[in-house]
């Protein structure tokens, strides 16, 4: 396997709809060299689908899960459910409730079934990329180096001062 296609990333999101959400996840992945196997899965529409998925996913060595889901959002409690891979959340603002629901939803896993949840949203889809990015980073020095040069280059582009 080349080096930059070592790891694999599962990005999980319960509708067509959250991919515009669940692409920062996604392009974040990618822009690490780190594979993003992108799946439509929902839970409740299509429960069976996520399992064959999970079988499919320990086997493959997948390293982590990232969830996107919206309203009342099971995806990512019942993925961590079905496997021991760790699942991260990301709570999409598709519902009346603007994802405060599915924040709730995500984060609220009772003790034993850990989700690791992050914010609502494309802020949330690409910290959970970079959250993986930063574990897997321990244990491969060619992906630490990119991520040191990802946070270089991120505080580069803050300017000392505001412009008119
Ligand atoms: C959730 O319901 C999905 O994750 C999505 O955010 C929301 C709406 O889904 P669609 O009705 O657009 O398929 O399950």
């Amino acid at each position: 396997m080349p080096e930059s296609r070592k790891h694999r990333v599962a990005v999980l999101m319960g509708s067509e709809s959250d991919y515009p959400v669940m692409k920062a996840a996604e392009e974040t992945l990618e822009q690490f060299g780190v594979e993003a196997d992108v799946r439509v899965i929902s839970a409740h529409r299509t429960p069976d689908r996520l399992v064959r998925f999970l079988a499919e996913a320990e086997s493959e060595g997948v390293a982590a899960i990232i969830c996107g889901a919206g309203w009342a959002a099971h995806l990512a409690g019942v993925t961590a459910a079905h496997t021991t891979i760790p699942v991260l959340g990301v709570p999409i603002e598709s519902s009346p409730l603007q994802g405060l629901d599915a924040l709730l939803a995500t984060v609220q896993m009772p003790g034993g079934i850990p989700v690791g949840t992050l914010g609502i949203g494309k802020g949330g889809a690409k910290n959970a990329a970079l959250l993986v990015v930063a574990f897997l980073a321990r244990f491969d020095p060619d992906l630490s180096k990119k991520l040191v040069e990802f946070r270089e280059a991120q505080s580069a582009k803050v300017p000392e001062r505001p412009t008119a």
